[in-house]
């Protein structure tokens, strides 16, 4: 089966590309794997770029196709805060949540949504990026434990659970992550199908 490398080092991220992968014909190797990869800096200013810097970097490394995500939580009181520095906005996933929760106070608009940016490279090239989002609201405490990161805090749009109280398989299906890897999917069976095309 053909391989490919996902550029995370994020052991929750990874299961949820194993479960959004399951019906393709891939294997999805972590970057766990390679013990020597260096650590990649993003330094990008969106998430495309950041997605961009991670799948280049893990392709040239590894020498296989590679995909990456950036993603992040942007609250609407908050500026979009803490958007693309959600996985440094504090030191653990307990303290990054109180200061969203704290930030927020009693402000009663608690619209925010779940970003994740999906680039794919291949031979030293970025192909295409692919967004996808959903919308929510910022619950007053955590509930569940459930997922990973701002889980807890997030009610989707049409719910009355948390991503933290969701089973992971509803997660999988209206996420950020679910929704950017249907595009994903959508783009390589159509690059496929091009392919095979030109080969019959
Ligand atoms: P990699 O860069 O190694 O993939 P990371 O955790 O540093 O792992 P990001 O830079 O993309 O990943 O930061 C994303 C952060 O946004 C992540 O650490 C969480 O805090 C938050 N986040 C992203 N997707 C989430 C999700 O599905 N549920 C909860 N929080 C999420």
């Amino acid at each position: 089966m053909a391989q490919i490398v996902a550029a995370t080092c994020n052991e929750h991220k990874l299961n949820e590309y194993r479960d959004l992968l399951k019906d393709q014909k891939v294997e999805v190797v972590g970057l766990n794997a390679y013990k020597k990869c260096p650590e990649i800096e993003e330094t990008g200013a969106t998430f495309e770029e950041n997605a961009s810097i991670k799948a280049l970097a893990a392709n040239k490394y590894c020498d296989i196709p590679a995909f990456a995500d950036d993603s992040g939580l942007e609250v609407e009181a908050l500026g979009g805060a803490p958007g693309i520095q959600s996985a440094r906005y504090a030191d653990s996933d307990s303290a990054r949540i109180a200061r969203i929760l704290n930030e927020l106070g009693d402000n009663p608009n608690r619209q925010a949504k779940f970003v994740c940016v999906i680039a794919i490279a291949i031979n030293g090239e970025v192909i295409e990026t692919f967004r996808g989002e959903v919308s929510g609201v910022i619950t007053k405490e955590p509930r569940g434990s459930n997922g990973f990161g701002y889980d807890p805090i997030f009610m989707p749009d049409g719910y009355d659970q948390t991503f933290g109280e969701l089973d992971a398989e509803i997660k999988n299906k209206i996420s950020h992550r679910a929704r950017a890897f249907q595009k994903a999917i959508e783009f390589v069976e159509d690059e496929m199908s091009v392919l095979d095309d030109d080969f019959s």
